[in-house]
């Protein structure tokens, strides 16, 4: 049998071809770290006591829940000792806080727990991360830094706590999945050049809110629910897990569409999903896999960033489903 290969061998295999520095191997190490504690966290569940809510509120006004602080956390400890991040900013986060001021190449975007709303009910959960470059002779990345579209990301990254926990990352060249074996305590090259598959049949929607999607969509899921004699001419499935990074790994390893659309009817949030720190990364990783991302009107990676925490619409996965909602969205 073929050995395994652990994440931080794939690391120094990826800097002995060039295509990542120093400076990213030690970066991606501190964050597989976090990861990792951020996982043995998550599984103790009720044991350590760590469930329900914090009694405080992030910068959009949701409900903290205490592991949400506690990951949040730890991605910061860990990053603070590579010295490779000059500033972070996260869902958690009302600003960006300088993390190592004048050193370390890098600005590290994340959601340290995704889908928290499952914590309780013990769904999967997951980390997103998007790594940006810091501008050059900046010492001290204020807002305006990280004000960068998606097409500038270097890395980017989920992790999901699942029945296992998984790493998916990009380096920018493609995208492989990391299982994290308890046992020798390492992230393990499991799934690697993961590809989307360009057609599918399996859609990922809160039909809840179907009164406020707009023309493009009620169109499309109308189509779809259809079935072999509508439109589409095949039977579609329909999955909602409600975290993200779970819903998303689904469509990565199997095919799928996955959408978070615009609410015309709500001028405040033209969307649920924050584009720095959760649809930024994961259309990088859709892409990377051969996948599209778009807002319904253009490439969700080319839109530019005005605040930290901006919402924008999401419609990503399968090449062929994504390109005919997009084309609903021009008629
Ligand atoms: P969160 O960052 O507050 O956890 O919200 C993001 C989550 C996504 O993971 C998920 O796709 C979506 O919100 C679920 O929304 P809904 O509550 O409409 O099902
Ligand atoms: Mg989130």
């Amino acid at each position: 049998m073929e050995k395994p290969m652990i994440f931080r061998d794939y690391l120094y295999r990826e800097k002995q071809k060039g295509e990542i520095s120093g400076e990213m191997v030690s970066l991606m190490g501190g964050l597989s770290v976090a990861c990792k504690r951020i996982s043995h966290d998550v599984s103790q569940g009720a044991l350590i006591g760590t469930l329900g809510s914090a009694g405080t509120e992030n910068v959009q006004g949701e409900i903290q829940k205490e592991l949400d602080i506690i990951a949040n956390d730890v991605m910061m400890e860990s990053l603070l000792w590579t010295e490779r991040v000059r500033a972070v900013a996260s869902e958690e986060m009302d600003d960006v806080e300088q993390l190592s001021v004048g050193k370390g190449d890098y600005l590290l975007v994340f959601d340290p727990l995704d889908g928290s709303s499952n914590i309780d009910v013990n769904i999967s959960v997951g980390t997103i991360f998007s790594v940006l470059r810091s501008p050059e002779g900046v010492d001290a990345p204020a807002k305006e830094d990280f004000m960068q579209p998606g097409t500038e990301q270097v890395a980017a990254g989920y992790v999901v706590y699942g029945t296992s926990t998984i790493m998916v990352l990009t380096l920018g060249n493609e995208v492989n999945g990391f299982t994290l074996d308890r046992d020798i305590g390492a992230f393990v090259l499991t799934h690697p050049d993961m590809r989307i598959p360009e057609e599918t049949n399996e859609f990922s929607i809160n039909a809840s809110n179907s009164l406020s999607w707009e023309p493009a969509v009620t169109r499309y899921i109308g189509e779809c629910v259809q079935g072999e004699n509508g439109p589409l001419g095949k039977k579609f499935n329909m999955r909602w897990v409600g975290s993200m990074v779970a819903d998303v790994h689904r469509l990565m390893y199997r095919g799928g569409i996955f959408l978070y659309p615009k609410d015309p009817t709500n001028k405040k949030k033209p969307g649920k999903l924050r584009l720095l720190y959760e649809a930024n990364p994961i259309s990088f990783l859709v892409e990377q896999a051969g996948g599209l991302s778009s807002t319904g009107y253009g490439r969700l990676m080319e839109v530019q960033p005005v605040d930290l925490h901006e919402r924008v619409p999401v419609i990503m996965g399968s090449k062929v489903e994504v390109e005919r909602v997009v084309g609903y969205h021009s008629e």
